[in-house]
């Protein structure tokens, strides 16, 4: 027992020491090698094997310089990365995120994340993840479209729908996705559909994939909530961000019948106590690229708190979907405090260490990332699907796809976490079950 989590130790120990710098990454690592000694002591093959320490090793990493120009022909250099994390259970998949903040530590973070989320989709997709230190905010089309070109330049070598299927994330949505598959199209001579997902639906995307990770996040609150009794329906809800995750979260909240009263972007929170009119949103930021300060100008009831915590207006459920680290102990403390009783992450590790803890501990509903937005990229998946049969699906069936997938996530989930003796701990449960899923293809596969 204590040979086992001094093991555990060991690995978290060096993976900090061979890694130097990268925090989040060793917060990922941290957060899920914490979790598995129960997994060696059932299972002590995969000690023997050293999976584990395999898994926290990237297979390939790969960084690349971007140049590119702005409209007034002023030359500028980005750095790109590609992260191929683990190909176990299908090739790479996970989006790219251009936002000023990527370095590898961020992306390493993200590509773990992503190989667990993807094994505990029960899809045949490995894990990845990918970007640049660009910032998309301001730019022209122009100048969005010749660094997409730019960085597919280089990254076109590494992808293929076999090896390598990128996505969107922060500041990659339809548009870069759609500069970025006409340029693989033009190098490659290739009309090769399923190399990227997130696609337009008028050129091989799939319908529900631009809505599929709020929409998942919310089946798997009101998954959550049925184990309880309850269900969303009347609730009040707050969602951090304004982005893709947290527009279709919103929408999907109000489809079932739930009030939500704020949302935010990095620089404030939009408080509407009548609930957010969503069309509004929409426009703001998926039309006119502006910043949700405009909201309030367009609704005067609605109240602007510049540089405003999110958190600390009243709520029952709490959707985090904008970025990492973004909600805290103190932050949870005032949710619990003002009668939360669910939580559930649109984003990748949005809540700290501590604010876990303290969920946990107040036996709040807590749905971590991996199992409550992993319905983004298994509808990615419904996309290489559709792509690879030359089929588009209604917007029904794959909505009705994407609730099954999540109803399924939530039931393993919650068996894994039971099964291993901390019934209602979905970290334990997500943790876990992804980890098993690799683990078995990893060691049926011999020493790789
Ligand atoms: P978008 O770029 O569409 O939106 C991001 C939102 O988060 C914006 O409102 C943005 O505000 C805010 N945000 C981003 N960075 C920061 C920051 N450093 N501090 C405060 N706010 C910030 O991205 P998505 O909606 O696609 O992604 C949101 C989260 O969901 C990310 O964690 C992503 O990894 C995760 N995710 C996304 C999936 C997808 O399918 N797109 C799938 C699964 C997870 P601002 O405009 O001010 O920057
Ligand atoms: O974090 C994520 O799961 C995503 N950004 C989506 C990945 C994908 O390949 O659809």
């Amino acid at each position: 027992m204590a040979e086992i989590d001094a093991r555990i130790r060991r690995i978290i120990a060096d993976v900090m020491r061979r890694n130097p710098g990268e925090t989040e990454f060793h917060q990922a690592v941290t957060e899920v090698t914490e979790t598995l000694a129960p997994v060696l002591r059932k299972y002590p093959q995969y000690a023997e094997h050293k999976i584990i320490e395999r898994i926290c090793e990237p297979e390939r990493q790969i960084i690349f310089r971007v140049p590119w120009q702005d409209d007034r022909g002023e030359v500028h250099i980005n750095r790109g990365f590609r992260v191929g994390f683990n190909s176990a259970l299908g090739p790479y998949k996970g989006g790219l995120r251009f936002h000023p903040s990527v370095n590898l530590g961020i992306v390493k973070f993200l590509g773990f994340e992503q190989t667990f989320k993807n094994a505990i989709t029960g899809m045949p997709i490995g894990g990845a993840k990918g970007g640049a230190d660009f910032d998309p905010k301001g730019k022209s089309d122009d100048e969005v479209m010749r660094f997409c070109q730019s960085f597919m330049t280089e990254l076109y070598r590494h992808l293929g729908e076999f090896t390598d299927v990128p996505a969107g994330d922060i500041g990659v949505g339809q548009r870069e996705i759609g500069y970025l598959f006409g340029q693989y199209k033009r190098i490659t001579n290739r009309y090769e559909s399923g190399v990227l997902t997130g696609k337009s639906p008028k050129w091989g995307g799939s319908l529900v994939r631009k809505e599929a990770t709020g929409y998942g996040v919310v089946y798997f609150v009101e998954e959550m909530l049925k184990v309880r009794g309850d269900s969303v329906q009347g609730k009040t809800c707050i969602v951090s961000g304004s982005g893709n995750v947290a527009i279709y979260a919103m929408e999907k909240l109000q489809q079932l019948g739930a009030k939500v009263v704020a949302c935010s972007d990095s620089n404030g929170v939009i408080y509407d106590p009548r609930g957010i009119r969503l069309e509004t949103v929409k426009r703001i930021k998926e039309v006119e690229r502006r910043r949700i300060s405009a909201y309030a100008e367009e609704h005067p009831e609605a109240e602007y708190r510049a540089g405003g915590n999110i958190w600390t207006i009243p709520c029952e459920v709490a959707l985090p979907c904008a970025t990492q680290n973004e909600l805290d102990e103190a932050s949870v403390r005032t949710l619990l405090a003002n009668g939360c009783l669910a939580v559930a992450e649109g984003a990748n590790m949005p809540t700290t260490p501590g604010g876990v803890r303290a969920l946990l501990e107040a036996g709040a509903a807590y749905g971590p990332g991996k199992a409550a937005n992993a319905g983004g990229v298994a509808t990615s998946a419904l996309e290489m699907q559709q792509n690879a049969s030359r089929d588009a699906w209604t917007f029904e069936y794959t909505e009705q796809r994407l609730r099954e997938i999540m109803q399924k996530i939530h039931h393993d989930c919650y068996a894994t976490a039971e099964e291993f003796g901390c019934p209602g701990n979905y970290v334990v449960g997500a943790n876990i079950l992804g980890f098993l899923r690799v683990a078995e293809a990893m060691v049926a596969f011999g020493l790789i």
